[in-house]
């Protein structure tokens, strides 16, 4: 080899060894960036962070909760880039290169769901005042991440980041879901699925429609036939199911961990055919019911003037109250149509009182509102606004849910496969298109607890079929519940909805490919 042909290989290899050490970060750009629900605020640098083999997620301090978050957002990034991004406890920012996770009370604007994500060439910080807003910052995370970042399987990157600050929190602090498993019943793991998805965008509260004409879903120990007859069915005539009390704290958990409560709801006095099949003595005229597979509603009533029905319902409120930790029983009371009023007011009051006995807060279908309704009650407005203005009226807080809006049961049109129609037909831009706060003349901000969608489950069997009503109409009223009204706009919204379908997907999500969105 000459001495020219030597110079020049050195000097390719320099060049080399040079583009690989230094190559700058591609720049990128944040505000493209397609997250839902839309940040509070977010200022691009237009630079990147690259995750590498060599990433390691640090928290800051020794707390267990902290070091459980960290643990979270490993379980969800692992699968995918295939690193092992160790978790350490740190004392201080760590060094370039790795996710830091910290408690930080600069800004006591965030609240407790509020965060802070800020993105550097060398580093990815999240700081909140809570562990709980930190792991609200990681939902945010996952969204800056390329989407195939949601596969469990080994993906190939690179992982990049676009460069830039988010500056976050809610608008409400109740964003919740309903799933009715009483017409169907779900398997705990298709219920654990389905508190994932609404983690993903930001829920905290998942209502859990436990008992109805067709089916009894939770072990009550001292009332036994409720589930071993009351639950031994459903709508069609399927074999039904329950959850023991350690599945149902099994949910319960799973949930907290994710920062999600339940809320237990056990509907009365209508909507009791499973119990009345279960104890003939809950009747007026002492005979049990037969079990019930259709899909009616409004035949059904707990004899309202008998003892042994407070008796039933202190036992069971008792039992369900010790086993959820969240603040909240709702206690149904919608579409009584056999109980006179006169008989649904006293029997409401009496309720009232036997959740408020257990510590817990009564939440009630808009119906409760004819009632005297005890500081602290919700009324879940759903059908009659006017009963919802009498709740107001008493000061009661309203949770949103109005039917042709967040009914997630309800069809898509007429070509929709599952649900049902009889509020509306509700497309993806019905869902999106509505303000909880402008809805109902009488019931602003300061009246609203939050927003819940409904997903009642006469026509829905399986998981893909919850997935395909629930996908993407919740994503819309989880943006709804999240950012502020001033930030929000259908035709800006449904293109970023359009981009979350490569996750979607990368979830494994059976969603509605509605027409209406650009989907990419
Ligand atoms: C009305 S919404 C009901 C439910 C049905 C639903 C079907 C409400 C409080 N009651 O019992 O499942 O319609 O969409």
């Amino acid at each position: 080899m000459n001495i020219v042909m030597k110079y020049s290989i050195s000097i390719i290899l320099i060049a080399l060894i040079f583009f690989f050490s230094c190559s700058s970060p591609t720049p990128k750009d944040l505000l493209k960036e397609s997250i839902i629900p839309k940040p509070t605020s977010v200022i691009a640098t237009n630079s990147s962070f690259l995750l590498s083999e060599k990433s390691g997620i640090c928290y800051e301090g020794s707390s267990e909760e902290m070091g459980s978050v960290a643990q979270y957002l490993a379980d969800k990034l692992r699968p995918s880039t295939g690193f092992s991004l160790p978790i350490q406890s740190v004392s201080q920012q760590p060094g370039s290169g790795n996710i830091y996770l910290v408690l930080s009370s600069d800004n006591a604007d965030l609240g407790n769901e509020g965060y802070e994500l800020e993105i550097t060439e060398d580093l990815v910080t999240i700081a909140a005042q809570t562990p709980e807003g930190v792991f609200r910052g990681v939902q945010t995370l996952r969204q800056v991440l390329p989407a195939q970042v949601e596969s469990n399987d080994l993906q190939e990157g690179p992982w990049e980041i676009a460069t830039g600050k988010i500056t976050d929190k809610p608008v409400y602090g109740y964003r919740g879901a309903m799933l009715d498993v009483a017409r169907h019943f779900f398997q705990v793991k298709d219920v654990k699925q389905y508190i994932d998805y609404l983690a993903a965008y930001k829920f905290n509260a998942l209502h859990l429609h436990l008992s109805d004409d067709q089916g009894w879903r939770i072990e009550i120990k001292s009332w036994p036939n409720l589930t071993e007859h009351g639950g031994s069915t459903q709508v069609g005539g399927g074999e039904g199911g329950f959850y023991t009390q350690e599945e149902y704290a099994e949910i319960v958990n799973y949930a907290k961990d994710r920062y999600m409560i339940i809320i237990p709801e056990i509907d009365m006095p209508g909507h009791t055919n499973a119990a009345l099949s279960s104890y003939a003595e809950l009747n007026c005229d002492g005979k049990a019911t037969d079990l019930y597979t259709g899909t009616r509603v409004g035949f059904s009533t707990l004899c309202t003037d008998k003892e042994v029905t407070y008796q039933f319902i202190d036992d069971v409120v008792r039992e369900l109250s010790e086993i959820t930790p969240g603040p909240y029983f709702h206690i149904g009371g919608d579409e009584s149509h056999v109980t006179p009023l006169e008989d649904y007011i006293p029997f409401v009051n009496k309720v009232q009182g036997i959740v408020s006995k257990y510590n817990k807060k009564v939440i009630g279908w808009d119906e409760i509102a004819n009632a005297t309704l005890l500081p602290n009650t919700t009324v879940q407005y759903w059908a009659e606004a006017d009963n919802a203005l009498k709740g107001v009226e008493q000061d009661a807080k309203v949770l949103m849910s109005p039917a042709t809006r967040t009914y997630l049961d309800m069809q898509y049109d007429s070509t929709t496969q599952w649900g049902l129609h009889w509020a509306a037909y509700i497309e993806v831009d019905e869902a999106y298109n509505w303000d909880p706060a402008s809805l109902v003349a009488g019931i602003g901000k300061e009246n609203i607890l939050g927003i819940e969608s409904p997903l009642w489950s006469e026509t829905i069997t399986n998981l893909e079929e919850i997935e395909y009503m629930v996908f993407p109409r919740v994503v819309c009223h989880a943006e709804i519940g999240w950012t502020d009204k001033s930030n929000r706009n259908w035709e800006e919204f449904k293109v970023r909805l359009g981009n979350q379908c490569k996750r979607f997907e990368a979830m494994g999500i059976n969603y509605y490919p509605s027409g209406f969105v650009p989907w990419n």
